[in-house]
């Protein structure tokens, strides 16, 4: 969208995290600095990595191309760049740019005068990204245990994982973390359709108010969480599912080896059952 007539006052300079006034400036939409112009290093030199990968071999089919990380046997060494070194490097740049990306999100948010909740909140995907790829295979003596970069094969790592484990439903955190996301995907439906019903009326009926919205959840439940705390909850839920994800696959290898199933049996250890 081209820029609108009130965004000028909002193009202010300062506020910048490092660097004075480096890159303080528009294009187009985007507002570039210091962290713009790192996200678009890494994430070009990131992406040229892949396709370079790519060019490699054995196949030009986007479903098929994988780059994998290094065999278990180089430890957390460095590897030849076709033997897992593309994929260290790929992974440098990935983390350079998602951290880039949020320094970003700070910068234009203080720029703003806002809270800093956006990059709070994306830094948790990044935490999950940064537990599957460096702190559990760190955690696990090898970058073989990070996950290959392709879109099916990365599946069958999740797959092949998930049964190393016999059963991943029985990993407590696993269940934190899938009704979290559940749960999430509740509020937001009905958050979604309770401003939809209150600010979208048939034609000739008058738009309802924030009254309105607590009085329906009143009427169904007996309790409305309000206007803010909806929006609190669905942040809480949102970062909770990303978090409890990053524990459950960081538990699963560096604290627990044996299958999920079996973790359960401290239940039936329980001395009160003897
Ligand atoms: C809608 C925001 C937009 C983002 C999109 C993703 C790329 C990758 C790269 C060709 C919600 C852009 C995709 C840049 C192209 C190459 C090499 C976000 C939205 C549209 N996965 N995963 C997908 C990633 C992991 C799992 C799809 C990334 C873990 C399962 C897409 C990461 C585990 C399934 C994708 C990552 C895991 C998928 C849709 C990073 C546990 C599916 C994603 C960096 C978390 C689904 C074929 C989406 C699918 C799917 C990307 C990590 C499991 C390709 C970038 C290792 C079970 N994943 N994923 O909509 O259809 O997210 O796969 O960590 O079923 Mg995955
Ligand atoms: C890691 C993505 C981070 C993304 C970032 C940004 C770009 C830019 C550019 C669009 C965390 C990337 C941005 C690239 C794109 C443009 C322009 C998000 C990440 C930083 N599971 N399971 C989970 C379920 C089973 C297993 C998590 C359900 C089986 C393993 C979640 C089911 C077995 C692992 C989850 C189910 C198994 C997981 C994933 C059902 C397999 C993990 C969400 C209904 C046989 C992974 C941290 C997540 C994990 C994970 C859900 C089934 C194994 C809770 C609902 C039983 C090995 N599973 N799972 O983490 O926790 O998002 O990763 O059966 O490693 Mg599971
Ligand atoms: C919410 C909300 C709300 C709203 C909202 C929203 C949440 C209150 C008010 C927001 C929600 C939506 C819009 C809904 C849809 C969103 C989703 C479903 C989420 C998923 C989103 C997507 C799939 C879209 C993803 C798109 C992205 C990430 C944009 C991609 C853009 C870029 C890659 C460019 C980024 C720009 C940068 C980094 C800076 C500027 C740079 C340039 C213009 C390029 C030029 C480069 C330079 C000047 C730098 C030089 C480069 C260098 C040095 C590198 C060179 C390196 C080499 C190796 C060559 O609650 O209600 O409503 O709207």
């Amino acid at each position: 969208m081209a820029m609108l007539s009130f965004e000028k006052k909002y193009r202010v300079r300062g506020g910048n995290l490092i660097g004075g006034n480096t890159f303080d400036f528009w294009v187009g939409p985007f507002y570039v600095g210091f962290f713009g112009v790192t996200s678009v290093f890494f994430a070009t030199l990131g992406t040229l990595l892949i396709v370079w990968g790519a060019a490699m071999g054995p196949t030009w089919n986007l479903w098929q191309i994988s780059i994998a990380p290094p065999d278990l046997s180089y430890g957390l060494r460095m590897a030849p760049l076709m033997e897992g070194g593309l994929w260290q490097f790929i992974t440098i740049c990935a983390i350079g740019a998602f951290v880039s990306w949020a320094l970003r999100q700070a910068e234009i948010a203080r720029k703003l005068g806002m809270g800093l909740h956006v990059p709070i909140a994306f830094s948790f995907a990044i935490l999950a990204y940064i537990t599957l790829v460096v702190i559990r295979p760190v955690l696990m003596g090898a970058w073989g245990h990070g996950f290959p970069y392709g879109i099916f094969s990365h599946l069958d790592w999740v797959s092949n994982v998930g049964y190393q484990y016999l059963h991943f439903h029985y990993n407590p955190a696993h269940m934190l973390a899938i009704t979290f996301f559940f749960t999430n995907a509740l509020a937001l439906a009905l958050h979604g359709s309770l401003i939809l019903s209150m600010t979208n009326p048939q034609k000739g009926e008058s738009v309802k108010t924030g009254e309105h919205e607590n009085t329906f959840f009143r009427d169904l439940v007996g309790y409305s969480i309000g206007a803010l705390g909806i929006h609190r909850l669905g942040l809480f839920l949102a970062i909770n599912a990303a978090f409890w994800s990053a524990v459950c696959i960081v538990i699963s290898g560096p604290f627990w080896t044996r299958g999920w199933p079996e973790w359960w049996n401290w239940w039936l250890e329980l001395p009160f059952w003897s």
